[in-house]
């Protein structure tokens, strides 16, 4: 236990993590004949604070369009949640949407936010902890992409509302994205239900723009996985000899974003040595952007029930209310 402030108290929990398991996934995607690397890795403690960047740009309209959402309709999804919830929130970064859904609570039991960049999740932690002294926060570093179990907590609960915002669900495969609702499903077992954030199929230019920034930030955070993984696995990725790229894939309805190999080179990651030509990419993230239809049959093969959908103005977003049926 951690104090946080002056009442409140931080309950720490960490997954047991497989760093082998990550290492291997790396390797995997370096030897696939199109190269790919798993966009979890952005986020070491640079790659967080890159990311904050991103929310706060102009360009990137997804956090400012879904805040306000959750604004507007908070009290409305205040009354759905109901009181004496336990929320359980995926990818917490900064919990800044958190906190604007946790102050329109009716009494919530307790928060449990998960997240694979420990030093962020227990900085956000404990600043929700500070601000709702009479909450207990149970901070779980883990990769929620993977198995795990929920740790147990002391308040008493009458449900658990899982909270996914961002649109990080459209880093997921369709097919992924299935499983992973399903599990989510199970996790929160019954009565429980979810409110995710879903991006919205819209001006194609509006999302090159999103994921192409001006001011590069969007590029620095693609490049910033390379400096990750030679800091983890002590491979040797030169990031001046990568170009940032991203567009959106009409066919597919998602944006892909790539890293260019500027030349022919070789990279060393373990004993391997692996070429890139120039030219060659790598992927290194998929962001999916659906229409409702398109998603609200993702969700009911989860097994989930779409209920209600707020949507802003421009319909460029989505918060979506999902029961478990
Ligand atoms: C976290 N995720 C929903 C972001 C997205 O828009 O797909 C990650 C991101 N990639 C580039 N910009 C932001």
């Amino acid at each position: 236990m951690i104090e946080a402030g002056t009442q409140s108290v931080l309950h720490l929990h960490e997954a047991a993590m497989n760093g082998d398991r990550v290492r291997r996934e790396v390797l995997h995607g370096l030897q696939l004949p199109a190269k790919e690397l798993p966009c979890k890795l952005f986020y070491d403690e640079r790659g967080s604070d890159l990311f904050e960047q991103i929310c706060d740009l102009d360009e990137y309209y997804l956090t400012r369009t879904e805040i306000a959402l959750l604004e507007r309709h908070g009290a409305e999804i205040a009354a759905l949640i109901g009181p004496q919830a336990l929320l359980i929130e995926l990818g917490s970064g900064n919990s800044r949407k958190t906190r604007v859904l946790l102050d329109r609570l009716a009494e919530p039991a307790a928060y449990l936010p998960i997240d694979l960049a420990r030093e962020q999740l227990l900085r956000s932690a404990a600043a929700v902890a500070s601000s709702h002294p009479r909450l207990e926060v149970h901070p779980l570093v883990a990769d929620y992409t993977q198995t795990f179990s929920l740790p147990e907590i002391s308040a008493a609960f009458a449900r658990r509302v899982g909270f996914f915002p961002g649109s990080t669900i459209g880093n997921f495969l369709p097919e992924q994205a299935v499983s992973f609702l399903g599990r989510l499903r199970e996790l929160l077992g019954p009565g429980g239900a979810l409110l995710i954030g879903v991006d919205l199929k819209k001006d194609p230019q509006v999302l090159d723009r999103a994921y192409n920034d001006q001011a590069g930030v969007t590029a620095q955070f693609n490049l910033n996985i390379l400096a990750h993984i030679n800091h983890r696995f002590g491979s040797d990725f030169h990031l001046e000899q990568f170009a940032h790229q991203a567009h959106y894939n009409r066919r597919l309805g998602r944006i892909e974003m790539h890293l260019i190999s500027r030349e022919d080179q070789q990279v060393h990651f373990d004993s391997l040595s692996i070429p890139l030509r120039a030219g060659e990419r790598i992927l290194t993230e998929v962001s999916y952007k659906y229409s409702r239809g398109q998603f609200g049959r993702i969700a009911r093969r989860a097994g989930l029930e779409v209920g209600r959908v707020w949507t802003d103005p421009q319909r460029w977003f989505s918060l979506q209310w999902l029961t478990a049926g």
